[in-house]
């Protein structure tokens, strides 16, 4: 029996909740099975409720409170965005205590496990890929003490672990592959997370910071395309394997037992690829009275509208879809292709499809792809404005990378480069606060292009890196929120979305955001828009970092999605013309009024968007979301009405006290708000 300690290295997380790592959990569940005493601590939420201390005293604490725990053997799981702090996190230990053998796992060492063991002799063991039986075959050796003591002198672990499939260790000072290990073949055997060993759901979403509880599940791994981005097959295999349905139904009762549970996250990256599995898990959840709701990742061009009536009624209600670029010829080049990328595929019908369903939708996209030109990134820009108009669709978008062996950086090795004072997008959440990645990782990451691949970028040709941080920081926040707004200002300019957005990004990033007024009358607006300014520029998070020639360079790590609102709204009110400021008025009293999510599809009014339909202003490609249901905020209570309702009413009776008779839930406020609605929108129609 060994007491093994298994660990969640500190790291921010970039959505803004929190999860344990489920592969851990697996892990201790199976290591408990076979008779060890695992235990769990999930340094990454210890850091984020601030039981650790947020500065370069983070690792030091971490190291001291993994010791205080007394295991045996200590077991760290790191993704690739992780792997430096766990490095770190590695040294200290074994300078704290030089006898405690420290293996490594989870997708962050994936195809560098050797580069790993010869260049961190901190770490005694790598596991490659799936180690649920993994972990418990080597514990099961290390149960003798002479083993342990000859792991972490170096030299050699002794014959037996390397009788252990799926292991690179060290062996007289240099890496060692034990032989392959196959993905195992049924996933029922696999032991159930012990979530137990974990903190509850309402823990997790308490040190999030409130809102919903979201719990990983894993009901299927693998993925049978081969994008060549994506780490996904490498790591998982080629072949798409599931729980059976009546074992998944169980894993989503597990969950719905744990206290404070909201939402179940599934993990697998391509759930819906065996249509008909889903189908099935879906029938069984039903029929169990399972209402747990969930949330999943698939590609778009797997889904259809009977498939998504099923998930939706089993308590699906939000799905991740990689769509990557609306260009065929930059998913060719990363060979996401297939139906995705051929002719007469319509993303846009499909999450209009999903809408209809009920079902919400996370369009994501990346930019920075080799080979992409400026007119690729624009048709992602309309594709995202498209899809914030479109009920119940939210954005991603995400700077390429690679990560290592998966074939890009192979390719193209040259091109990658390290920005100081620009992080890759996948250590996003790393580089806030100032302090995740501290200067002793941050040498680790400049050290080693092969190891930490995946911290460089690609330079595209049509923007400076720092536009391209700009717009992959902010791009999704802005288009979720103004679409219409940006749109029409662009229109305005006689420009593209690109350009309107990088003017603003860089006009609000330089501090240069508002130029003199251009007369005396338009003083106040200008005035009113740089006190908007200001205060917003308060919310934002700054730091220091110094650029490729040393000098100081302040740079916006991050525009939280108010800030960001806010700064552009107040730039485009300062430069647009009425018609776009009176869209944006709109659009910022969705969002202001409630739940951006919910708000912004909801209150268009209808006037405004048949004349937007109907190409006569601004043109747009493709129609707006249809529910129309307007949200006043009073203090903290909020309150719905169906706008189009409302509006015609305040059209068609003049009398304020009328209208008000007619509704009864409706304040002065509101009266007041819609017949401004109807003026402008009569200066709109009127004009356009
Ligand atoms: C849930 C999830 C998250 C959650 C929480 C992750 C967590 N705490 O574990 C959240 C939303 C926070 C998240 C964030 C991010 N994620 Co994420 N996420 C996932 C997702 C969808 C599921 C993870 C999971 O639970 N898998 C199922 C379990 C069973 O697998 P597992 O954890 O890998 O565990 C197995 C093995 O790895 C191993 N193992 C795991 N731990 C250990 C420990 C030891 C000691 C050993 C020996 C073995 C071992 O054994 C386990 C069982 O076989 C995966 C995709 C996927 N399908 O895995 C992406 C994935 C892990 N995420 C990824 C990325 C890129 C990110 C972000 C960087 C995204 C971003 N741009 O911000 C951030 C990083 C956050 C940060 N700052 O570090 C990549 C990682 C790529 C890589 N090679 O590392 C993945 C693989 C998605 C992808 N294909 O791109 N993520
Ligand atoms: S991006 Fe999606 S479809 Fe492509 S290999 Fe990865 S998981 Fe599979």
């Amino acid at each position: 029996m060994v007491r093994v300690l298994l660990v969640q290295p500190p790291h921010r997380d970039t959505f803004g909740y929190s999860m344990p790592p489920l592969g851990a959990l697996h892990l201790a569940a199976t290591a408990r099975r076979r008779g060890h005493n695992p235990s769990f601590l999930d340094l990454a939420l210890l850091l984020r409720r601030g039981d650790l201390p947020n500065d370069d005293g983070l690792i030091d604490a971490c190291a001291h409170a993994i010791v205080a725990a007394e295991p045996q053997v200590l077991g760290l799981g790191a993704m690739i965005s992780s792997l430096p702090a766990t490095l770190h996190l590695a040294d200290e230990v074994r300078r704290l205590q030089p006898e405690l053998p420290i293996l490594l796992g989870g997708q962050g060492p994936e195809t560098v496990e050797e580069e790993l063991i010869a260049r961190h002799p901190a770490i005694d063991v790598v596991a490659v890929g799936e180690a649920d039986e993994t972990l418990s075959d080597v514990l099961d050796l290390l149960a003798d003490a002479r083993a342990r003591t000859t792991l972490t002198a170096g030299t050699g672990p002794g014959d037996s672990l390397l009788a252990v499939p799926g292991l690179v260790l060290r062996r007289e000072n240099a890496p060692h592959r034990t032989a392959p290990r196959p993905v195992l073949a049924d996933l029922n055997a696999v032991d159930p997370p012990a979530y137990d060993l974990a903190e509850s759901p309402r823990a997790y979403a308490e040190a999030a910071g409130g809102g919903e509880a979201l719990f990983p599940i894993d009901l299927g791994r693998g993925c049978s395309y081969s994008c060549s981005f994506c780490s996904t097959p490498i790591f998982w295999g080629r072949s798409v394997r599931y729980l059976s349905p009546a074992r998944a139904v169980d894993a989503f009762d597990s969950l719905a037992a744990l206290d404070g549970i909201g939402c179940a996250y599934v993990t697998h990256d391509l759930f819906t690829a065996d249509r008909q599995h889903i189908l099935d898990i879906c029938a069984e959840k039903q029929r169990r009275g399972n209402d747990l709701p969930w949330e999943c990742r698939t590609r778009i061009d797997l889904v259809d509208r009977k498939l998504l009536d099923a998930m939706l009624a089993a308590g699906c209600r939000r799905i991740l879809y990689g769509v990557e670029s609306d260009s065929a010829a930059v998913l060719d080049s990363v060979d996401k292709g297939g139906k995705l990328a051929g002719p007469g595929f319509d993303v846009r019908a499909v999450l209009r499809e999903a809408s209809d369903a009920g079902m919400a939708s996370i369009v994501g996209v990346m930019v920075g792809v080799p080979g992409e030109n400026r007119d690729d990134v624009e048709a992602n820009l309309q594709l995202m404005a498209d899809a914030a108009v479109i009920d119940g669709c939210s954005l991603s978008m995400h700077w390429f990378n690679v990560t290592p062996g998966n074939g890009q950086g192979d390719k193209l090795p040259g091109e990658l480069m390290l920005i100081s004072g620009l992080h890759a997008d996948l250590v996003r959440g790393h580089d806030i606060p100032v302090g995740h990645v501290n200067s002793k990782q941050a040498q680790m990451i400049a050290a080693d292009p092969e190891l930490f691949a995946a911290f460089r970028v690609f330079a595209p040709e049509w923007a400076t890196p720092r536009e391209v941080y700009l717009l992959t920081r902010n791009a999704h926040l802005l288009l979720e929120v103004l679409p219409r707004s940006l749109r029409a200002f662009a229109h305005a300019r006689s420009s593209n979305l690109l350009d309107t957005l990088l003017l603003l990004l860089q006009a609000i990033a330089d501090g240069d955001h508002c130029s003199p007024p251009k007369d005396q009358a338009a003083a106040a607006p200008a005035a009113t828009a740089k006190a908007g300014l200001d205060a917003a520029r308060g919310a934002v998070h700054l730091a220091t970092e110094r650029n490729e020639h040393g000098d100081p360079w302040e740079e916006l790590l991050v525009l939280q999605r108010g800030a960001a609102v806010r700064l552009v709204s107040a730039l485009i009110a300062e430069q647009g013309d009425e018609r776009v400021c009176a869209l944006l008025g709109y659009e910022r009293a969705l969002f202001e009024t409630d739940d951006a999510t919910l708000c912004r599809f909801s209150m268009d009014p209808l006037p405004l968007m048949r004349a937007m339909d109907a190409g006569r202003w601004p043109p747009l490609a493709s129609g707006p979301g249809t529910r129309a249901v307007l949200f006043s905020r009073h203090g903290d209570l909020v309150r719905a009405h169906s706008l189009s309702d409302f509006l015609a009413d305040a059209h068609e009776l003049p009398d304020d006290a009328e209208l008000l008779a007619r509704w009864p839930a409706a304040e002065d406020d509101d009266v007041t708000r819609a017949r401004e609605m109807l003026a402008s929108l009569s200066t709109i129609e009127a004009s356009s």
